[in-house]
């Protein structure tokens, strides 16, 4: 309840800020994107992590405001990267079904003027569990925009599949819970094997989530991975740092 009141003038008082956590080419080794992170900045409670605060967020609406402020932030911050390094930033289901959520996502690319081929736009299975039709053409206006849409948390839904053979997304990103037990555990490892080859044989690029070792590197290279993005890499980091990072590599 408290938290609710004073979610309400956190934005205004600039106390929401971004992390950047860098997504990796397996081929190359250079940093291809980061997927933006928020954080709230709270006076007496110190850095709040999103799993605490966007449910309420959600809950109150207050996530449509923040979102767009969200939306404007990566953009501004890509623009100031090389033109090769794109953002990543995460939709939740409530901004997903506003209806200027289109809007939204034109108005941030303008302004800041960034190529909206850098965007990528995170949607989770459970963003698209309802209303398919509607969905589908809200991707689709999405997508008309020149963003990129990438299916996040891949696996834990329930109709992942389904999806995929009705939208064609730009990307799977395979939730972290798959790779936690690389490379001994065999139904992980057939999973994430499975995954690899339907993204290659739907063309879309294949992430995956939450490497941590040098096993798990090793493992998710062989399958043919095109991205990684973990701990073994980077932490999610400040805009000054990932800035650094991208520079000098990961
Ligand atoms: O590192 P981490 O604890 O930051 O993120 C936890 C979850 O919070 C992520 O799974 C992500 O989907 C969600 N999240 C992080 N940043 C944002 C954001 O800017 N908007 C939304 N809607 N969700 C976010
Ligand atoms: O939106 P999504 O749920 O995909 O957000 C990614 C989440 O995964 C963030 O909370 C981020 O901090 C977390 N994360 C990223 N890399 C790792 C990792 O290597 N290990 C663990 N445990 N978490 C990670
Ligand atoms: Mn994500
Ligand atoms: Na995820």
């Amino acid at each position: 309840q408290q938290m609710k009141l004073t979610m309400r003038d956190a934005l205004a008082r600039g106390q929401f800020e971004l992390h950047y956590q860098p997504l990796v080419s397996l081929q190359t080794r250079h940093v291809t994107g980061c997927e933006a992170l928020l954080r709230w900045r709270h006076p007496e409670r110190g850095m709040i992590a999103p799993s605490e605060f966007i449910p309420i967020a959600e809950e109150t609406g207050l996530i449509v405001p923040i979102g767009a402020w969200v939306l404007q932030q990566v953009c501004l911050q890509a623009s100031s990267w090389p033109e090769h390094v794109s953002v990543a930033v995460n939709l939740s289901p409530v901004q997903f079904k506003h209806p200027k959520l289109v809007k939204a996502v034109a108005d941030a690319i303008s302004a800041a003027r960034l190529n909206p081929a850098r965007l990528q736009l995170e949607i989770t299975e459970s963003v698209l569990l309802d209303e398919s039709e509607h969905n589908l053409e809200l991707l689709q206006q999405l997508r008309e925009l020149g963003v990129k849409i990438a299916m996040d948390d891949f696996g834990t839904g329930y109709s992942s599949l389904g999806y995929l053979r009705s939208f064609p997304f730009d990307k799977i990103k395979v939730d972290r819970t798959f790779v936690r037990d690389l490379p001994e555990g065999k139904e992980s490892l057939a999973i994430v094997r499975a995954v690899a080859g339907l993204g290659q044989s739907l063309g879309m690029m294949t992430t995956v989530e939450g490497v941590e070792t040098e096993d798990q590197l090793k493992t998710v290279n062989a399958e043919g991975f095109d991205e990684v993005q973990g701990y073994i890499f980077s932490r999610p980091l400040p805009a000054s740092e990932i800035s650094k990072l991208i520079a000098d590599g990961p």
